[in-house]
């Protein structure tokens, strides 16, 4: 003897995606789950002549969570090469922590430049 639910799934029309359709009426009982990774973007610090180096750890310790030692090998990095990167996030994270550098830089009257480019 069968019982009545496993009759109704044995009735019911069979989808390709595994989807039982219960009503066999055909009508869809699930959208297409389609997810994408949110495109990377590095932020980056750039060199001038009279921030002070005291100044630019600070910042990467503040907003970037860095040790003092991660710190300051990034930051002289950038002292030496003109640009370094300080982490890699997504759009919206990466355009937060370059608004928070460059607000602290203006606060604190330093010309320190920080940007964004597509990973
Ligand atoms: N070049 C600066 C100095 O000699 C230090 C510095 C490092 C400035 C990194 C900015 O992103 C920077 N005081």
């Amino acid at each position: 003897m069968i019982d009545a639910p496993s009759l109704k799934v044995m009735m019911a029309g069979r989808r390709e995606d595994g989807d039982v359709d219960d009503a066999g009426t055909g009508v869809a009982t699930r959208t297409r789950t389609r997810t994408k990774q949110p495109s990377p973007y590095k932020v980056l610090m750039l060199n001038d002549d009279y921030t002070p180096m005291e100044f630019v750890v600070l910042c990467l310790q503040r907003f970037f969570r860095m040790s003092i030692e991660d710190a300051t090998r990034v930051m002289l990095h950038v002292h030496q090469k003109g640009v370094g990167v300080c982490g890699i996030f997504t759009y919206e994270v990466a355009e937060t922590k370059v608004t928070q550098v460059m607000d602290f830089a203006k606060q604190n009257q330093h010309p320190l430049q920080c940007t964004m480019e597509k990973a």
